[in-house]
């Protein structure tokens, strides 16, 4: 696989290792992932009100559960203020 494909699968693999049998992140799940696995890119999240306002942003049909295609609006999220971050020190 090409590195791109490595990327995507890498987000396949790290969302199931959290999201069980079930293949949905519960609030835990998204924090343990978010934590363990984004740490250099975003905060650790701590505050319960903060995890408690991205969940409910990622949940976008409101049944309490982050399914892959909301999880993958995050790494969207992410990857894209990355990327504004990446360019910028290019720039300079
Ligand atoms: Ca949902």
């Amino acid at each position: 696989m090409v590195k791109l494909e490595n990327g995507m699968a890498s987000i396949i693999k790290v969302f199931h290792k959290y999201s069980g049998q079930n293949c949905t992140l519960r609030k835990a799940d998204l924090k343990a992932l978010i934590n363990h696995e984004m740490n250099h890119f975003i905060k650790k999240i701590k505050d319960k009100k903060i995890l408690n306002q991205l969940f409910t942003d990622l949940d976008q049909n409101g049944d309490l559960e982050i399914d892959f295609k909301e999880f993958v609006a995050l790494i969207a999220m992410v990857t894209s203020a990355c990327h504004d971050i990446f360019n910028q020190t290019h720039k300079h």
